[in-house]
């Protein structure tokens, strides 16, 4: 009886290893790039999923990568399902069309404009835009799909018809495919992958998924926003004051 005991805790201990194992090394990047290198992490739970998004704008290639933590629904807990659009407002800063705030994230560098029209097959992308160099993102619609970002040293991409955000996702840490799932549709799962990248001239279904990505950093809080943001008080505690 003592060895089918141990037999049991012992194959028990290897099925966990295993899993263990591939939960850090599971990745459309292989090794190259996994959650483990993932610096910026928002939101609480078990589960964590990641989103990759890849913009190419003059001449350049940029492609970071957070993480989401969250809990699964299921028949044993009380928590909601949570969707890809789920991950998009908790790390991003969504707007819509009309340049009008309508969620807040955590990362106040990313900006996702949402293509409200399409509303009645839940949310679509319009846009993503970064501030690359962490001094403000302004997002400047346009007459058709050529809205761009005020400060030329950020990156936006916005297109439907021209062109469009194209959705990947790997659900088993193997390559991306490309998703069936509009983003309000697909339910995430602890391991899940949600990568973006302009189609360009690609039709529908085509095209590539987001090439390996380096980790947005932490929100860093410059120390001169700082000593503004202090300078800012005290001159409306003086100017209080005289009045
Ligand atoms: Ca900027
Ligand atoms: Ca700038």
């Amino acid at each position: 009886m003592k060895k089918l005991i141990m037999l049991i805790c012992s194959i028990c201990f290897c099925i966990a290893v295993t899993g263990a194992a591939s939960t850090v090394l599971a990745s459309p990047y292989g090794s190259g790039f996994t959650f483990d290198d993932i610096d910026f992490w928002v939101g609480e739970g078990e589960s964590q999923s990641a989103l990759v998004i890849e913009w190419e704008q003059g001449g350049g290639t940029l492609t970071l990568a957070w993480g989401y933590s969250f809990n699964e629904a299921g028949w044993w807990t009380d928590d909601d399902p949570v969707y890809g659009v789920d991950m998009l407002r908790a790390i991003g800063q969504g707007l819509n069309k009309n340049n009008e705030i309508i969620s807040t994230g955590a990362d106040p560098r990313l900006y996702v404009v949402y293509n409200q029209t399409h509303s009645s097959l839940g949310e679509s992308i319009y846009g993503f835009g970064y501030d690359v160099d962490n001094d403000g993102f302004t997002y400047v619609p346009g007459e058709g799909e050529d809205g761009t970002a005020g400060d030329p040293d950020d990156v936006y991409i916005e297109g439907w018809y021209s062109g469009y955000w194209s959705y990947w996702v790997s659900d088993d840490g193997g390559s991306y495919d490309y998703s069936g799932l509009g983003v309000s549709s697909r339910e995430l799962k602890d391991d899940f992958w949600d990568g973006w990248r302009f189609s360009g001239s690609a039709g529908y279904g085509s095209g590539s998924p987001p090439g390996i990505p380096v980790a947005a950093a932490p929100v860093p809080i410059p120390g001169a926003v700082l000593l503004f943001g202090s300078g800012l008080a005290g001159l409306i505690g003086i100017k209080r004051r005289r009045q």
